[in-house]
């Protein structure tokens, strides 16, 4: 007789691709048989899995999986340790947060929640409880570390605030698609956004790919576009002085959704506010003038509509003279700004020949409504100006915010908790002790330094796997954990964090505890265990109530995981409807989300307005100096770089490179999800003929090395001794290595990111991160009324250093010395 089959559904454990699939988890026995797609309510859903999201079925199985609590008997990273019951783990941990508590105050214990590897992420419960716990103890919250922030800042200083889109845009797109900084297709999004990108270019519409080196998205698209690596801004404004110059412009965007048409101050660098050109005008209105130099007032529309330019006909390109100074309009200066960058220098720059970027951008224009899919792929300090640069490019071509074109930022799911959930309702406590300061590295490194100002002791790593996916791996072992007196990891398998820890705890997989998102395609989604969990992992819910009740605050945490689900949906979604869909998934109505229903049918589709409404404003709050799309912002004025810009970086600076003549280039694996799915067989199997240093042929010729000899990588940070392989794919000046492999793999040797730079530090600050940062974070929290707790900033920093880094690859001889 066959055996019953259990059906549920579960996020997948590969989430961190930030494709947020649900995967439907079959189980035999009680044991996972297979998962596989499920079906979301509606038409061509976007969900769809990959291999990573099938292979998700065996994590709970691997080898390394954590079963019990750990404590640490030999050194920190020795990876010896004992097996402990979980009440002796519970109370050792929380007895040292409380003597810390007493002695250095709360806020010496930090907790790291990093949530990007974590199935439903920052809009998990469980990211929720850490949250929870740190409002009512008051203990410090660890700023994001080293990720992602070019293109968020890039953005939000242009549409004044953190823009997140939907994967579905390509759906409505008209002939093209460009693909800037990243390598979606089949790899970095292999699941619903491949299938999307991939939808339209059967339909003919035109994929260009433009990207420092031949990946994968470059094999499929049309046209792929080879870009020295870091050099993007220089590109961006060559096409951007093509499209100026050949009036290929959409002036009527121009002057309804951006402040192009608005006067600058060229004195003060400052957009004119009209009381200064107009008698009696408004403080906080602007100026715009026409062909004959009139002036006329332009309201200042923010958090309303725009109510338009009156009775002038403004000019874009207006010049006048007033009060002794000249005034420009702000279209008229980036016309100036890009003059310098016409085709043929921008090709000194990036290598992109003039007649390409010619024929790129007037393309892009001609095939518009087009779209530019931005992602991550510009891990360099110039990115947010680079991104900028981009994003000025699709402003001129109108494409912001219009149905078919715009820019589309494939980070994150496809809506936003403003629409969606109030997680707050689990986030803060009844009684909130204290906002939690949030650290970052280099307050805590400082604090070890200064007995003056707030220790920190005490180190709950609950999600995230920094000692390997953080870069400067020297930094933890020889300045941060030696000064901290406990660090406790909360992990399914053993990774190179945990190995450091004083305690392990055991943690649930995604197919072990109960979930609700709100997310992936619009809908909100039901998950309850699949299998019971293996040996004695526990959810982090019920971690944190056992620790809560441990140090005073357990009043707090008095619900179980699937308890807490209750709350998240029934106040959390109070209010909101889903759509009802007839057998033929058309739309026949909404129905109330509760919590009784959305356990019945696992998936609800809410029923919200799109992210980007037909009438062009993506998002509806502009939140910048002038409540339009900018791509001059008067912040930055006065530090120099008002535009998108191109901002020379290390890897381009010949003196270093006559030291150093590679980029050191340190990328994420196809099979794995940074450190995870690296101990599943087969995605293994895959991954380990890649191991190593890649180089060009012609680069290993120079320095006659042959295909797997071993080699040394070396900078000024140490060296890497590992084999090396001969790719044609690789650009000459590069060397490309993989970040995920754990440390075990370089015996006696450096890992690839001992030899990455510290972030976060004031060396990696830049003029414009220094500035925006703050007026950023003051938006979100003050006009936009966002927690503090989702201000996603990693700190004043730009954090995006990590391929900005320089190494040699040199020949070894037999007796392991450098040749
Ligand atoms: N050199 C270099 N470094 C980089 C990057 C790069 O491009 N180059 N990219 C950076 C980027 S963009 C990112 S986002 C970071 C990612 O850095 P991390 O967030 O550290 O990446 P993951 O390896 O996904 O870490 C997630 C950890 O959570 C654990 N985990 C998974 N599921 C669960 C669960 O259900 N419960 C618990 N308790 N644990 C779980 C996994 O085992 C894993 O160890 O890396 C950054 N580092
Ligand atoms: N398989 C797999 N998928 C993942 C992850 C993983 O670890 N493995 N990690 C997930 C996470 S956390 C993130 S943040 C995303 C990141 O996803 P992506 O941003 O798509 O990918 P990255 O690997 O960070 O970027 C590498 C690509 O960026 C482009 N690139 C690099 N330098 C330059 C440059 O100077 N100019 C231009 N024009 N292009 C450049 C190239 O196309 C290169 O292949 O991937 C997610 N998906
Ligand atoms: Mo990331």
């Amino acid at each position: 007789m066959p055996s019953e089959e259990k059906v549920t559904y579960n996020l997948c454990q590969g989430w961190g691709c930030h494709e947020h699939c649900l995967v439907e988890t079959h189980v035999k026995d009680g044991k996972i048989d297979r998962v596989q797609k499920c079906l979301f309510p509606g038409k061509r859903p976007a969900n769809d899995i990959c291999m990573k999201g099938i292979l998700s079925a065996k994590i709970p199985y691997a080898k390394d999986r954590i079963l019990h609590p750990l404590k640490r008997v030999g050194e920190r990273g020795e990876g010896k340790f004992e097996q402990i019951s979980w009440d002796q783990a519970l109370d050792e941990i929380s007895a040292k947060i409380t003597e810390a508590a007493e002695k250095y105050g709360s806020r010496s214990i930090i907790l790291n929640q990093f949530w990007c590897g974590y199935p439903g992420d920052w809009k998990s419960t469980h990211n929720d409880l850490i949250y929870r716990l740190a409002f009512a103890y008051d203990a410090s919250i660890l700023e994001y570390q080293a990720v992602d922030y070019g293109l968020t800042f890039g953005t939000a200083v242009v549409n004044g605030l953190f823009t997140v889109n939907s994967r579905r845009l390509p759906e409505d797109v008209g002939k093209e698609i460009i693909i800037w900084g990243g390598n979606p297709l089949g790899f970095t999004r292999p699941a619903a956004s491949t299938h999307f990108l991939l939808d339209a270019q059967e339909r003919g519409v035109k994929l260009v790919h433009i990207s420092n080196l031949f990946d994968v998205t470059s094999a499929r698209a049309d046209q792929w576009v080879p870009v020295k690596s870091g050099t993007d801004g220089a590109l961006a404004l060559g096409m951007c002085s093509v499209v100026i110059e050949e009036g290929l412009y959409d002036a009527e965007f121009l002057l309804d959704k951006t402040s192009a048409a608005y006067l600058v101050n060229t004195e003060t660098g400052a957009y004119a506010r009209a009381a200064e050109l107009i008698e009696g005008a408004g403080e906080g209105d602007f100026v715009a003038a026409d062909k004959d130099g009139n002036l006329g007032v332009v309201a200042h529309p923010m958090g309303q509509p725009f109510a338009g330019y009156g009775d002038l006909t403004p000019d874009l390109f207006a010049t006048i003279e007033a009060n002794g100074a000249v005034y420009k309009t702000s279209m008229q200066l980036l016309r100036e700004f890009c003059q310098e960058w016409t085709p043929e220098h921008q090709e000194t720059v990036t290598g992109v020949p003039a007649e390409t970027c010619r024929q790129v951008a007037r393309e892009y224009i001609a095939n518009s409504p087009a779209i530019i899919y931005l992602y991550y792929g510009l891990r360099y300090p110039n990115a947010v100006q680079s991104n900028r640069a981009i994003l000025t490019l699709a402003l001129l071509a109108g494409n912001v915010g219009r149905k078919g074109g715009t820019i589309m930022l494939a980070g994150q799911g496809d809506q936003t908790t403003m629409y969606g959930m109030d997680q707050n309702v689990i986030r803060f406590p009844r009684e909130v002790r204290g906002m939690s300061d949030r650290v970052t590295i280099e307050t805590i490194l400082e604090s070890f330094e200064n007995p003056d100002v707030q220790q920190y002791k005490v180190w709950l790593n609950c999600m995230g796997n920094p000692l390997l996916n953080w870069p400067n791996k020297d930094m933890w072992r020889r300045r941060i954990l030696p000064n901290i007196d406990l660090f406790v990891s909360w992990e399914i398998r053993m990774t190179d964090t945990a190995r450091y820890a004083d305690y392990v705890l055991p943690e649930t997989t995604t197919f072990e505890r109960y979930e609700t998102v709100c997310d992936t395609d619009n809908c909100v989604m039901y998950c309850e265990p699949a299998i019971e969990p293996l040996g004695e992992a526990k959810s982090t819910a019920w971690i944190f109530s056992e620790i809560a009740k441990r140090i005073g605050v357990g009043s707090e945490f008095d619900l179980t995981a699937e308890e807490w689900q209750r709350v998240r949906i029934d106040e959390g979604m109070k209010g909101k409807n889903a759509i009802v869909f007839d057998d033929g998934q058309n739309p026949i109505g909404t129905e109330p989300i509760t919590y009784d229903t959305l356990k019945k049918k696992k998936v609800m589709r809410v029923d919200i307005p799109p992210m980007i409404p037909e009438d062009g404003l993506s998002m509806d709050a502009h939140t910048t100096t002038t409540g339009r799309f900018e791509f001059y912002n008067e912040l930055l004025n006065g530090i120099g770089h008002p535009f998108g810009d191109f901002e020379p970086i290390d890897i381009l600076d010949d003196e270093r490179r006559a030291e150093y003549p590679l980029q050191f280039y340190v990328g994420r694996h196809k099979y794995f999800m940074q450190g995870q799915f690296t101990n599943i067989a087969e995605n293994h199997l895959l991954a380990e003929k890649q191991f190593g240093v890649a180089l060009n042929p012609v680069e290993a010729k120079k320095r006659g090395m042959v295909d797997g000899e071993i080699v040394n990588v070396v900078n000024s940070r140490g060296t890497m001794r590992v084999p090396l392989q001969l790719r044609d794919d690789i650009p000459m000046g590069m060397a490309h290595t993989w970040y995920s492999f754990d440390e075990k793999h370089y015996p006696n040797t450096c890992c690839p990111q001992d030899l990455m730079h510290a972030e976060n530090t004031p060396e990696r600050e830049t003029a414009v991160m220094r500035t925006y940062y703050p007026a950023y974070a003051y938006v979100n929290i003050n006009v936009l009324g966002t927690p503090q707790v989702m201000t996603h900033v990693a700190g004043p920093y730009t954090p995006e250093g990590l391929w900005n880094q320089l190494c040699d690859v040199r020949k070894i001889t037999s007796d392991g010395k450098e040749a």
